[in-house]
């Protein structure tokens, strides 16, 4: 384990565990989440908690009609937090008005009692202003793609003002780039700025509900657990804070496994035709490729599935384009072929030292497999090709993935990584992911040479045992793993908590 990750897991040890006596004195601390319709609090809800199915997001107003609880436990068995969502407010500038009208006489507070719960107009607010009472603590979701011009979103502030909580301002809807154009403008921080200290708020911070950043969300922790005043709550939310720090450590660390154990299969993977007379070496070898590519594939599939479970998302928001073989080779899918044939003019060569060490003619080519390759894999093989070698002495024909195949799996693994560490739970499943097209994005040379050196030593394993199929392991695997690991972690760094 590196010393950065040393570092980060006994910050997250350090803290004593709640006896069962302190568990049993537990309040859970209420939070409201707050703002104009349509700003975003149910979803930034969704990504906060990790939970996608939370409360209805839509494009229309007044989408959340009742409060929702979501309630985090302690050790998933005390309630240590509770978060509620609310309708967003749709009366502020009314309520205004009436506060200014009886200025003096009567605070928000005395108005909101006033008001008859059976008022339609005033029902979606007044079940908010509710909730905000009850909680101890207030988060307000600011939207920073708009200007804070509109007097919904002062009037609103000036209300909250006057209800004596304390708020915590999250911007949300951070302006981003789209289809690689910079976003049409930087979002109106500065302006929110302003108008927050103008109204006297002072905690505030970005908290975007589509593209998470985990740092965020410690951030967002620690100032809720600095507004905590009760030791033992406090303590137990830092608790639930340093759980989800070790659990995105986890995540990482898993990510980089299953890509390593990917990796390591994929230097392996081989498919071995015997006695094959000469003549039928170029037949024979179309062959074994396309049932190398079967298997390359659903291997492809396995980890594509791995990492997707890891971040608790499903395959289905990844673009068809770079989804794995769903179901057999399909001849049809054009895009990929296109895009193999392109690459295969520069495929690899194994290396020649091999050829000389076992004394053997060997033909040594990348195979024209573009089709076969092309359609099965998807684009998360893409431009990779295939190299073939023939013994000519034992009639033995071996097909195995080119080098240039480790350095674009390797990419779009660690691509598929980074976009599911920030896409936000509350992203619609069919905005999808799109994973790079260019395979050289990941430049990662120690691991590359670690992979051609696995492929290599199973070249010359085989001189004595012959691996059949991936499942062959050299006998230091777990050494070759952790190695590819450790060379990971420069390209799949643990979070950076600044
Ligand atoms: N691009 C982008 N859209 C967002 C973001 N957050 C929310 N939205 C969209 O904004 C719309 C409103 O989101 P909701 O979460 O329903 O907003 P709300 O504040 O809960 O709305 P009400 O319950 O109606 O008051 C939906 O279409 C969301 O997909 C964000 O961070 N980025
Ligand atoms: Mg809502």
């Amino acid at each position: 384990m590196s010393n950065r990750n040393k570092t980060l897991n006994s910050q997250a040890d350090n803290k004593e565990p709640l006896s069962e006596e302190e568990l049993s004195r537990l309040e859970p601390v209420i939070i409201s989440v707050v703002g104009p319709t349509n700003e975003g609090k149910t979803s930034v809800l969704r990504t906060l908690t990790g939970d996608p199915q939370f409360g209805e997001v839509n494009a229309l107003t007044g989408t959340t009609g009742h409060a929702e609880y979501k309630k985090i436990f302690y050790h998933d068995r005390v309630e240590v937090l509770r978060l509620i969502d609310t309708p967003g407010f749709q009366m502020s500038s009314a309520l205004v008005d009436q506060l200014c009208e009886r200025e003096g006489a009567r605070g928000i507070e005395a108005i909101l009692d006033a008001i008859p719960e059976s008022d339609e107009n005033f029902r979606h607010d007044l079940r908010a202003w509710k909730e905000v009472r009850q909680s101890q603590i207030v988060i307000y979701i600011a939207n920073l793609s708009e200007s804070p011009t509109q007097s919904l979103l002062r009037d609103t502030l000036t209300l909250l003002e006057q209800v004596e909580r304390p708020v915590i301002v999250l911007f949300n809807n951070i302006p981003t780039e789209t289809d690689g154009a910079p976003p049409v403008n930087d979002g109106f921080e500065a302006e929110w700025t302003k108008v927050l200290r103008r109204s006297r708020f002072y905690s505030f911070q970005k908290f975007d509900a589509h593209r998470r950043d985990f740092r965020d969300e410690y951030e967002l922790f620690e100032r809720i657990v600095a507004l905590i005043r009760d030791p033992l709550a406090k303590r137990a939310v830092r608790a639930e804070l340093m759980g989800r720090l070790r659990m995105e450590v986890f995540r990482i660390e898993r990510s980089r496994e299953t890509i390593a154990e990917f990796l390591y299969d994929m230097a392996l993977i081989r498919a071995i035709g015997r006695n094959v007379p000469r003549d039928e070496v170029k037949a024979r070898r179309e062959t074994l490729a396309e049932e190398l590519s079967r298997q390359v594939a659903r291997r492809c599939q396995q980890v594509q599935k791995d990492i997707f479970d890891i971040w608790r998302f499903t395959p289905e928001i990844l673009d068809r384009k770079f989804r794995p073989l769903e179901q057999e080779f399909d001849e049809r899918d054009h895009h990929f072929g296109r895009r193999l044939k392109k690459h295969l003019t520069r495929g690899a060569a194994i290396g020649a030292g091999v050829g000389l060490l076992i004394d053997v003619a060997a033909g040594l080519t990348t195979a024209g497999l573009g089709s076969v390759l092309g359609g099965i894999l998807g684009g998360f093989l893409g431009g990779a090709g295939f190299n073939y070698k023939f013994d000519t002495k034992q009639k033995k024909l071996m097909v195995k993935l080119g080098k240039d195949a480790f350095p674009f799996l390797l990419s779009q693994c660690v691509d598929l990584v980074k976009k599911l560490q920030v896409r936000g739970q509350a992203v619609d499943v069919n905005i999808q992911l799109k994973l790079a097209e260019d395979p050289s994005k990941v430049r990662a040379p120690e691991i590359c040479r670690l992979l051609g050196k696995i492929s290599k030593d199973a070249d010359l394993a085989e001189i004595f045992h012959l691996p059949e199929s991936m499942s062959a392991d050299l006998p230091d695997r777990q050494n070759r793993i952790d190695d590819l690991c450790e060379a990971l972690e420069n390209v799949l760094p643990p979070p950076n908590l600044g």
